[in-house]
């Protein structure tokens, strides 16, 4: 049913785990080897939510600069987005706030969107603490004025992988239904100025 789609991008630095996020709640797979994404990939999943069916569909974008152009292109028509790092990798987090940027700057309107710092069980190498993580979104959510979770995952061990996306999808739900009942009341409120 076309009203339950949702489409998903998945955005930050290059090799900071979005193909292996996505790969991991589509396949239920992971692989230790990096093959950069060209453009974008896409992974298609079913999720039930609150008791509804919903399918995401997930645009695994590609991190690496000399991709950039490519970008902005696929942002459009997202109801929802993973902002992602890599807990061993500080300047990954620093660049987060160019990445939001350039998705708020291709949209229409502000979209659900979660922090996520993936690779948490490299703890041996964290270079990223999660306490870094939550500031992060506080003034995230301050600055867009939205609720911006934030979440650890790990692509190779499963943490927290299916919690984001069910997540993000009861968030892209929870936003449907308001613009469903703004619409509704828009329409009763045409109505009642007509006649
Ligand atoms: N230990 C560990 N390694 C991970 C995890 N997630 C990804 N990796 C590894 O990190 C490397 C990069 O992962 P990708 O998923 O390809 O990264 P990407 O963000 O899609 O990279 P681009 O497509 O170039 O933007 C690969 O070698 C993965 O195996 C994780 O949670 N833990
Ligand atoms: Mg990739």
């Amino acid at each position: 049913m076309k009203k339950n789609i949702f489409k998903v991008v998945v955005i930050g630095d290059g090799a900071v785990g979005k193909s292996s996020i996505t790969i991991r709640t589509c396949y239920g797979k992971f692989d230790r080897a990096y093959i950069s994404t060209i453009g974008v990939e896409f992974g298609t999943k079913p999720y039930t939510i609150e008791g509804q069916e919903i399918t995401m569909q997930i645009w695994d974008t590609a991190g690496q600069e000399r991709f950039r152009f490519l970008q902005s292109a696929y942002y459009r028509g997202a109801h929802g987005a993973l902002l992602v790092y890599d807990v061993t990798r500080m300047e990954s987090l620093k660049k987060i706030s160019v990445w939001i940027d350039d998705l708020m700057n291709n949209i229409d309107q502000s979209i659900p969107m979660i922090l996520v710092g993936n690779k948490c069980d490299l703890d041996i190498v964290r270079a990223v603490p999660a306490s870094d993580g939550d500031t992060l979104a506080d003034t995230l959510s301050e600055q867009y004025n939205r609720v911006i979770p934030f979440y650890e995952t790990s692509a190779k061990t499963n943490q927290n992988v299916e919690e984001v996306f069910l997540k993000l999808g009861s968030m892209m739900l929870e936003e449907r239904l308001f613009e469903v009942e703004k619409a509704v009341e828009w329409k009763e409120r045409a109505k009642s100025d007509w006649w």
